[in-house]
């Protein structure tokens, strides 16, 4: 059946958009997800992540999963302003259509019903994190056992650009939110031995959500699933005349689409530490001596919005 992937993310637009994307993938088998909450709120987030495998999923290979909530928590909360997106998904007339929830949410907690999913495995898993690394930092501490089972780590988050994406008072910008969020958590995965593949700034700055993309899933709203990725994008500022610190990229999307279409993008080693503290913290540097990561530096962006798009249509 092809990849067997656990999926924690943050209940950001892109991340549940990215829930829908791997739903349509031939080569994925999911074997759980986790919503922590970072940049949304928890209870719409695993509501709606719920309903998403209820309307796009394919019974046949969704039976058995269950979404589990995370009580992680972060040093450098998220804009609420930002978090309320995940209400609006949640919301949406096509998640709510059917007025049930089939899919079930888990009794353990995010780190541990990851724990237990990757014991269970016989296969080493792929991780996807489209949040911060809280639930894997911990679930590391817990169970030191489960990094044999880790084939390797998909991570949207850090940046060795000059600028980050984080604009708050006492910090200094240089940083991207997701390791700034919990930085000593970024710490952890570190000096762990899992492969790690970092899907950066330097790669998701090239995908900025723009009107000519709207437009296109517009012209196709026809598909339903196109329908509803045009609906979930309609939450957000795309990028007009000038980046803001609310513009948004298709960040967490771009990640997901490597797992089904790796050739979409370039990889190189880079070896790289994490400050944890002070006015860069949450800042990732090239380092010499530093731990070395798969660092996606570059994509071809009409392949990824072709292929994301094709995807999106072939929902049923
Ligand atoms: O830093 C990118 C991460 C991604 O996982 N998130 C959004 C994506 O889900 C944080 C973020 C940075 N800038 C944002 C963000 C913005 N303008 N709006 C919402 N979230
Ligand atoms: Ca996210």
């Amino acid at each position: 059946m092809g990849v067997k992937l656990y999926f924690n993310h943050d209940a950001g637009v892109d991340d549940l958009v990215s829930l829908f994307l791997l739903l349509q993938m031939k080569d994925v088998e999911l074997t759980g997800i986790s919503v922590i909450p970072a940049d949304g709120y928890l209870e719409p987030g695993v509501k709606a992540s719920c309903k998403i495998i209820d309307r796009f999923g394919d019974p046949a290979k969704t039976g058995g999963i269950e979404v589990a909530r995370s009580n992680s928590r972060g040093r450098n909360p998220f804009p609420a302003a930002w978090r309320m997106h995940t209400f609006f998904v949640d919301a949406l007339p096509i998640l709510n259509e059917s007025g049930t929830i089939q899919t079930a949410v888990a009794e353990l907690p995010a780190h541990q019903h990851m724990i237990e999913q990757l014991r269970r495995s016989e296969e080493p898993m792929t991780l996807l994190f489209t949040g911060p690394l809280t639930d894997l930092a911990r679930a590391l501490d817990e169970a030191p056992d489960v990094e044999a089972k880790i084939g390797k780590l998909v991570w949207m988050g850090g940046t060795f650009n000059e600028r980050g994406n984080v604009e708050e008072p006492e910090h200094d910008g240089t940083a991207e939110w997701n390791a700034f969020w919990d930085p000593d958590a970024v710490a952890r995965v570190w000096a762990s031995r899992i492969p790690i593949v970092l899907v950066a700034l330097e790669s998701t700055n090239k995908v900025p959500l723009t009107v000519e993309v709207r437009n296109r899933w517009a012209s196709l709203r026809r598909h339903e699933g196109l329908d509803f990725v045009g609906q979930c994008y309609a939450a957000c500022p795309p990028l007009v005349y000038m980046e803001t610190n609310s513009t948004y990229y298709l960040w967490d999307v771009l990640t997901t689409a490597i797992v089904g279409n790796p050739e979409l993008v370039e990889v190189r080693t880079v070896h790289s530490t994490v400050i944890r503290d002070g006015q860069s913290q949450g800042r990732t540097i090239e380092t010499e001596d530093g731990r070395p990561v798969s660092l996606v530096y570059d994509v071809d962006p009409v392949r990824f919005f072709d292929y994301i798009t094709d995807l999106s249509a072939s929902a049923v």
